[in-house]
C-alpha cells in the first residue's frame, strides 16, 4: 500500500512513546484541568478477547480526546487478578496460580501496548499484589469497626460443583453463573457486608445520574435494590405470646385477609408446626425437604401450582379480630419481608391461586367496579358523610372466587368497617394511622437488596483479617500485621471441598490472639473478588503509597471517574458495590464525593455471524492474531466504524481492509503536501477549508456523544475532499490541501494513532501530535451556503426560499409547505402531487 508499512511505524511510535512517557498523567505542577477516565480492568483469565478490544479503544479514545481539548488526563490500567480461574487451571493442570496468572497479564500486557493504548503505564496495578490486597484488608478492618462487616449463619447458595458459596448476584435463574450447576441452600457461617444500610442513598441518588448512565443500567440498579413501600402490620397468634410482623404493600386490604402463610423454611414454620398433629408435622417434614431444593426463583413462578401444608394454628387479624387460619407454602420466601404474609386472595393473584387450590374464603374488600374517574374514586355520601352503597351489581360478575382473576385495580373500599368508601390512597393512611394508634403496625419499607455476602471458600483471594481465638473471640488482625499474606501454595490442596484450602496450611492458619498471645486460628476464608473490584480506582491514585490506600489530596483532585467504560455484563454487581464503598468511603471522610462514576459508557458486544464468541463454539476471533495482521491502527478504525458504541457489532460486518486502505490514503495524502508549515490558511480554498472547518466544529460534540463511528465517516470525507482538491482542484501546494492533513492528523489520532503521528511528522512537525490542542473551528467557514428555491403551485410561481444548499428533499418540502404564501395558495383545496428538485424547485399540483 504505497510504501506504507503499518508494523513499522507501529512498532517506531510504541518505541518513541515508552520512550518519552508522552500519556503519563501531570503532576501537582500540572495546571491544566483534569479527566479521569477508565476502562474497566481485565481479569487476565487468558488472551485478551475481541471484547477487550473494543473495550480498550473506547476508553483510549476518550482520553486521546480529553487531551486534544487541552486537559491534564489520567487514563490507568490494572488487572482483577484474584478469582476462580486461576485456582481452577491449577487444580486441573497443576499450574501455580501465581504463575498462570502473571504469565497471562505479561501477555495481555503486551497486546494492549501493541494496540497503542495511551495508558500511564506508571500506574498498573494487580489485585493479587500483596502491596494491592493489603489495602483491601484495610478496608475490610474499616468497614468492621463501623458495624458494616459481620458475621451470621444463614442459608447461603452453594454451587456443589464449584463447591463454593455464590452471592444472590452470581445465582442466574438458580444455577451457578460460572458453570451452570444448580444452586442449592446450605446453612453456613459467613461474612457479610452490611450494603443494606445504603439502600435508600443507593437507589435515591440514582436520580443523579441520569442523562449520565445508561438508562437501562439506572433501571436494573433500581430493581435489583428494589424498594417496596407499604405497612408492618403485626397479628397476634392463638396460644402464642407476642406477635408476628407481616410486609404488605396494600395494607389497604386488611379487612379483606382471610388466611396467613408463613415461608416453610422459617423458624417461625418450624415453631408453629411444633404443636400441630403427627400427620401434619409428617405433611409438613415432607414438604419441607422438597422446599429446601427449589430455587427461590420457581417458588415465585405464577404459572406453578400452589402448593402448602396447614399448620392447625390461627393468626388474629388485628383490625377485626378475624381467625386467620395458618398455612406454610412455598411461594412466601423466608428472606424476604419478614417471611410471612396475610393472604388477601380477592386482591392478591397468588393469595387467590392458592385460596382456590385449598378451597379457603375470599372476601372482596375493594370495588373495582365502582365509578372512579382517574386513580381516585368518586364517593358519594350521604346527609350523614356515610358513604352511598357504592355496589351496581356488577360486582357479582367479576368476582375473584369465581372468575380465578384478582382484583388489583382501583376502586372503592368495602367490607372493611372504617375505610369503606375510600380510595386506596387514602385508605393505606387511614389503616396505617389506625393501626399505629393501636401499636399494632406501622408504615415500613422492604427492599429486595440482600446484605453483600463476601466469604469464599477458596484460596485465590485475599485472606479475610480476623482471628478465631481458642474461647471463640473473633479479632482483627492488628493494622500494622497487614498484609496477611496468602501462604505458598505448594504442597496445598485446592480441590473445593466446602472449606477453605486455607484451613489446611497449618503454619499458616495457627496464630496468636492479639491480646493475650494465646494460640488462635486465622480466619480461612478469603473475599469475594468484588471487593477487589469496589475500590481499585482508587488505588490508581496513589501507587506505591505504603501508608493509606488512596491520598484524599489526589482523591480530591482526580476523583470520581469522569468516564467509566465497560460493559453491560456489570450493570448490577460491580456497579452497585463499587458505589456502597465509594458511599462508605465518604461517611469515613475518606472521600469528598458520593458517587464513583460520573458518565458510564456501556459498549455492545463483538459477535460473529450473529452469535455470541466463545471457546466452546469455535468461534473465537483472536485479538493478538488480529493485531499482527492488520496492525493496531486498522483494527481500531475498523471497530470504531463498526457502528454505534452500545451497539453489537458483528465481525463479519468490521472491514479490517476497508480501514487499512483508509489510512494508506490519509498517509498518503500527507505524502502529497507540497508546503511549508508557515503558509497562511487563510490563502487556502475555501470549499475545502470549509469541509475541515464543519470536523473541527462537529467532531468534539460527536465525541461527547460517543458517536465515534460518525466522526470515522467524516474523517473519510475530509480525506476525499483533500485527495480531489491535489488531484483535480487547485492543487497539492494550496495551503487549504495543508491545514487539512494536520486537521486530519489531530483527529485520527483517537483512532489510528500511529498512523496519525507518522503523518505529523511527515508534515514537519515535532512529536506528538497526541498531545496537540485541536484549532478551533473558524466561524467565518462554517456559515452555510445558500440558494433560491421556487415554490410552484399549479405551474404558478408562489414564493421564492432562501435555503442551505445542503438541504435535502423532505426539509425543503416541509418548508415550502410551512410558507405563508404558498398556504395562502393552497387555500383549502387538497395536493394531490408534488415534485421536488432540491434544492432549486418544489411544486405542488392540486385536486
Ligand atoms: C397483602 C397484599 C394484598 C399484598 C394485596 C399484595 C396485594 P413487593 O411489591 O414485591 O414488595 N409478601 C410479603 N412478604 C413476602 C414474602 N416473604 N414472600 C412472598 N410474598 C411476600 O410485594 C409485597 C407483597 O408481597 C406484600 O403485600 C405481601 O402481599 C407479599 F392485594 O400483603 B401483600
Amino acid at each position: 500500500s504505497g510504501g506504507f508499512d503499518p508494523h513499522a511505524i507501529q512498532r517506531k511510535w510504541q518505541d518513541l512513546w515508552a520512550e518519552h512517557d508522552p500519556f503519563r498523567a501531570g503532576g501537582e505542577e500540572d495546571s491544566r484541568p483534569r479527566k479521569y477516565v477508565l476502562a474497566m480492568f481485565p481479569y487476565p483469565s487468558g488472551d485478551l478477547h475481541m471484547g477487550h478490544a473494543e473495550n480498550y479503544l473506547y476508553s483510549d479514545i476518550v482520553a486521546r480526546f480529553w487531551r486534544h481539548r487541552g486537559y491534564n488526563v489520567l487514563n490507568p490500567i490494572g488487572w482483577d487478578s484474584f478469582g476462580l480461574p486461576a485456582e481452577n487451571a491449577a487444580i486441573q493442570r497443576g499450574a501455580d496460580p501465581v504463575k498462570w496468572t502473571y504469565a497471562n497479564i505479561a501477555q495481555q500486557k503486551a497486546s494492549l501496548h501493541d494496540y497503542g493504548v495511551s495508558f500511564d503505564w506508571s500506574r498498573v496495578l494487580h489485585t493479587s499484589d500483596p502491596e494491592y490486597y493489603r489495602w483491601n484488608q484495610w478496608l475490610f478492618l474499616k468497614l468492621y469497626e463501623r458495624g458494616l462487616a459481620y458475621r451470621k449463619e444463614s442459608p447461603v447458595n452453594w454451587c456443589p460443583f464449584d463447591q463454593t458459596v455464590l452471592a444472590n448476584e452470581q445465582v442466574v435463574d438458580g444455577r451457578c453463573e460460572r458453570c451452570g450447576n444448580e444452586v442449592v441452600k446450605k446453612k453456613l457461617t459467613q461474612w457479610y457486608l452490611k450494603i443494606t444500610d445504603y439502600a435508600d442513598r443507593l437507589l435515591d441518588d440514582l436520580n443523579q445520574l441520569e442523562g449520565f448512565w445508561p438508562q437501562k443500567v439506572i433501571q436494573m440498579q433500581r430493581n435489583w435494590i428494589g424498594r417496596s413501600v407499604g405497612a408492618d402490620i403485626d397479628f397476634e397468634i392463638e396460644g402464642r405470646p407476642g406477635s408476628v410482623t407481616v410486609f404488605s404493600t396494600r395494607p389497604d386490604t386488611l379487612y379483606g385477609a382471610t388466611f396467613f402463610v408463613v415461608a416453610p423454611d422459617s423458624d417461625l414454620a418450624a415453631e408453629l408446626v411444633a404443636d400441630a398433629s403427627p400427620e401434619a408435622r409428617m405433611r409438613f417434614q415432607g414438604y419441607l425437604d422438597g422446599v429446601r431444593k427449589t430455587t427461590d426463583i420457581d417458588r415465585q413462578s405464577s404459572d406453578r401450582p400452589k402448593t402448602g401444608v396447614f399448620l392447625e394454628r390461627y393468626a388474629i387479624n388485628p383490625v377485626n379480630g378475624a381467625r386467620l387460619p395458618i398455612w406454610a407454602a412455598d411461594y412466601v420466601l423466608a428472606d424476604y419481608g419478614h417471611g410471612a404474609v396475610m393472604a388477601v386472595p380477592a386482591h392478591d393473584q397468588r393469595d387467590l391461586d392458592f385460596a382456590r387450590a385449598f378451597d379457603l374464603p375470599v372476601t372482596v374488600v375493594v370495588d373495582t367496579t365502582a365509578p372512579v374517574t382517574g386513580a381516585i374514586p368518586v364517593i358519594e355520601v350521604d346527609e350523614d358523610g356515610v358513604p352511598i352503597d357504592p355496589l351496581g351489581g356488577q360486582l357479582d360478575e367479576v368476582h375473584p372466587a369465581r372468575t380465578g382473576v384478582a382484583l388489583t385495580g382501583e376502586g372503592r373500599m368495602i367490607n372493611s368497617g372504617p375505610l369503606d368508601g375510600l380510595s386506596k390512597r387514602t385508605a393505606i393512611a387511614r389503616v396505617i394511622d389506625i393501626l399505629q394508634s393501636t401499636g399494632r403496625g406501622r408504615a415500613a419499607k422492604t427492599y429486595r437488596l440482600r446484605d453483600w455476602l463476601i466469604s469464599r471458600q477458596r484460596f485465590w483471594g485475599t485472606p479475610i483479617p480476623m482471628i478465631h481465638t481458642d474461647d471463640g473471640r473473633i479479632m482483627p488482625v492488628p493494622e500494622d500485621q497487614l498484609p496477611v499474606r496468602l501462604p505458598d501454595v505448594e504442597g496445598l490442596d485446592l480441590t473445593p471441598k466446602g472449606t477453605s484450602p486455607l484451613g489446611a496450611a497449618t503454619g499458616w492458619v495457627e496464630t496468636v490472639d492479639p491480646e493475650t498471645g494465646a494460640p488462635a486460628r486465622r480466619d480461612p476464608d478469603t473475599m469475594d473478588t468484588f471487593v477487589d473490584s469496589s475500590w481499585y480506582y482508587m488505588r490508581f491514585l496513589s501507587p506505591g503509597d505504603e501508608t493509606q490506600p488512596f491520598s484524599s489530596r489526589e482523591a480530591d483532585k482526580w476523583g470520581p471517574v469522569d468516564f467509566y467504560i465497560g460493559g453491560v455484563e456489570h450493570a448490577i454487581l460491580h456497579l452497585l458495590y463499587a458505589r456502597f464503598v465509594t458511599k462508605a468511603m465518604f461517611d469515613m471522610g475518606m472521600v469528598e464525593f458520593t458517587e464513583p462514576f460520573s458518565n458510564l459508557i456501556n459498549q455492545g458486544m463483538v459477535i460473529l455471524g450473529g452469535t455470541k464468541m466463545s471457546k466452546s463454539k469455535g468461534n473465537l476471533v483472536l485479538f493478538q492474531e488480529e493485531l499482527d495482521t492488520h496492525g493496531a491502527d486498522a483494527l481500531r478504525v475498523a471497530l470504531a466504524f463498526a457502528g454505534p458504541v452500545e451497539d453489537d457489532k458483528d465481525w463479519d460486518d468490521v472491514s479490517t481492509t476497508g480501514a487499512a486502505k483508509f489510512l494508506a490514503r490519509a498517509m498518503r495524502v500527507a505524502h502529497d503536501v507540497d508546503s511549508s508549515p508557515d503558509v497562511v490558511w487563510a490563502e487556502g480554498d475555501a470549499a475545502l477549508r470549509r469541509v475541515t472547518h464543519r470536523l473541527l466544529a462537529d467532531a468534539p460534540g460527536l465525541v461527547e456523544q460517543t458517536k465515534f463511528n460518525v466522526v470515522v465517516a467524516r474523517l473519510m470525507e475530509l480525506v476525499n475532499a483533500t485527495r480531489k482538491a491535489i488531484d483535480s482542484g487547485p492543487g497539492a501546494s494550496d495551503p487549504a490541501v495543508r491545514e487539512a492533513a494536520e486537521v486530519t492528523a489531530m483527529v485520527l489520532d483517537l483512532f489510528a494513532p500511529h498512523t496519525a503521528e507518522e503523518m505529523w511528522a511527515v508534515l514537519g512537525y515535532e512529536p506528538f501530535v497526541g498531545l496537540v490542542t485541536w484549532r478551533s473551528p473558524d466561524p467565518t467557514l462554517l456559515v452555510e451556503e445558500t440558494v433560491t428555491t421556487v415554490v410552484q403551485v399549479d405551474g404558478k410561481v408562489r414564493a421564492t426560499l432562501e435555503v442551505p444548499a445542503r438541504i435535502d428533499a423532505d426539509a425543503l418540502e416541509a418548508l415550502a409547505r410551512g410558507d405563508v404564501k404558498v398556504q395562502r395558495a393552497l387555500g383549502d383545496r387538497e395536493v394531490a402531487r408534488v415534485v421536488v428538485r432540491a434544492p432549486k424547485v418544489v411544486s405542488f399540483s392540486t385536486k
